[in-house]
């Protein structure tokens, strides 16, 4: 499950009619870049013959719009492969439903998990970081390639107070993600006597109001450094207004949601943006990926969706007859946040979710009769499996990736913390570099960590640098 959309169309709901799915809107090219990352790791490990050599692994594709409705729509369709009211795991699609890779966000994620939760059906989150997902208790079949918040409010909180920093502001996104993740990095924070001059929340839908109000409390607060936590897609709107503002000489404190976020580090947000400091989860080259990118093209595509990029990425139309899209526009000729492979990221994440789970089957697989983990040591049988024997092997799981990363889940189905620490710094007026600056990893909840920053490498939007936040 992707947000391909930013958001559903909200209808009027007559109740004179049977309720319709919404239609949604938005497009959202980031997330047509993970689905490719999802696809491409498919068809490697088809090819592969060290990982499921007798299988062949399918999927089925579903957008969320950004929205739990439309999450938890997908997980029922993708359950019962109709609009039935029974999961039937075995059959819907013609071959075993192993996994969900998804959902996104973590409100949507939760959504979801409840529902797969209770037939212990595998899941794995590759963008979900809320904390409370790492409850078994209520999400038992829940596992994800991206590392828990919890780890990164206590980084943010570290990153506070090694700067020395005592008067902060805090804006969160109105969902699980914003605000359980600011929760936890006040709580911290407040240990080592930090100060929150001002607490706001985004509106989810778009009003005018909410957002003029946040500007007015940043404009008037003398606090300098302020602790973002919110999607890009929940931001956009805020980042916008101040652009329009002259309200310079503010640092912003990212989370991973938004550090290398082409819809917030764009142009027109430069002049008051530079200088952010930002957290980013592990980075990989994905060798090959950038061709298989290139080579989506609507003629060798049935998906409304590769239409719709398309007229997006090139600006024409299929449907009516201004400006033509034509099939022979190159999308080696421009360039956008679907072709740019600079920080893989998330689309790494998501490239790992597919890996974790063909290993599961992999070893679900080459289980051999008597020496099985099930009653009686038995073994499960790849092509007519339950959920929950998958969910044995998935927790168990360890394997390593390429870029020398080696994944396995602890108990909660967590990964370990691991971040870069970005830095945006100008190259040019049209362009800008996230620079690494260092690095917090963490384990144990962050019973252990090591935060690492090479103070010279930083450039501060304000001249005096580190003493300009006192209050
Ligand atoms: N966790 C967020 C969602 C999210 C996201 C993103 C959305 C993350 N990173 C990048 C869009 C783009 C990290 C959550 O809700 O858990």
């Amino acid at each position: 499950m992707f947000p391909f959309h930013f958001r559903t169309i909200l209808t009027n709901d007559t109740s004179m009619e049977e309720p319709k799915s919404p239609k949604c809107e938005g497009f959202n090219a980031r997330s047509l870049r993970w689905a490719r990352a999802m696809i491409f790791a498919i068809n490697e490990i088809n090819q592969r013959i060290d990982i499921l050599p007798r299988i062949t692994l399918g999927y089925q594709i579903f957008d969320t719009c950004f929205t739990i409705s439309k999450s938890v729509e997908g997980t029922l369709s993708f359950l019962t492969g109709q609009n039935e009211t029974h999961p039937n795991f075995r059959c819907s699609a013609g071959a075993p439903l192993a996994a969900v890779i998804g959902a996104g966000g973590s409100a949507l994620s939760i959504a979801t998990a409840r529902i797969l939760g209770l037939y212990y059906f595998p899941q794995v989150g590759y963008a979900s970081s809320c904390s409370v997902l790492s409850d078994k208790f209520q999400f038992p079949s829940f596992t994800r390639t991206i590392p828990s918040d919890i780890y990164q409010s206590k980084g943010i909180a570290e990153l506070v107070t090694y700067f020395g920093w005592t008067w902060v502001g805090t804006i969160a996104a109105d969902d699980d993600y914003g605000k359980y993740g600011i929760k936890l990095f006040k709580e911290e924070v407040e240990k080592n006597g930090v100060c929150i001059s001002f607490s706001e929340t985004l509106p989810r839908i778009y009003n005018k109001e909410a957002i003029d109000k946040i500007v007015g409390e940043i404009r008037k607060s003398s606090a300098n450094i302020i602790i973002i936590f919110s999607s890009d897609i929940d931001l956009s709107a805020l980042m916008d207004a101040i652009a329009e503002t002259n309200i310079t000489g503010k640092t912003y404190i990212s989370s991973e949601a938004w550090t290398t976020s082409a819809l917030i580090a764009k142009p027109s947000n430069y002049k008051f943006l530079w200088g952010t400091v930002g957290f980013a989860v592990r980075k990989a080259l994905i060798p090959s990926f950038e061709n298989f990118l290139h080579e989506l093209h609507p003629e060798n595509s049935t998906d409304d969706l590769v239409y719709e990029f398309w007229e997006e990425a090139f600006n024409c139309t299929w449907r009516t007859n201004k400006a033509l899209c034509t099939g022979n526009e190159n999308l080696r000729s421009i360039q956008n946040t679907y072709t740019d492979v600079s920080e893989l990221r998330l689309t790494y994440s998501v490239y790992k979710s597919v890996y974790t789970i063909a290993n599961a089957l992999h070893d679900l697989d080459i289980c051999v009769n008597g020496h099985g983990p099930f009653p009686n040591n038995e073994c499960a049988d790849v092509l007519n499996f339950e959920p929950w024997q998958l969910m044995y092997y998935l927790k168990n799981t360890k394997f390593s990736v390429f870029s020398n990363e080696s994944l396995k889940f602890d108990e909660f189905g967590d990964v370990d913390g691991y971040y870069d620490i970005l830095n945006w710094q100008w190259a040019s007026n049209e362009s800008l570099v996230f620079s690494k600056i260092g690095r917090y990893t963490a384990t144990g909840s962050g019973a252990t960590f090591e935060l690492r920053i090479d103070n010279s490498s930083i450039i501060w939007n304000t001249p005096t640098g580190l003493d300009y936040s006192l209050p």
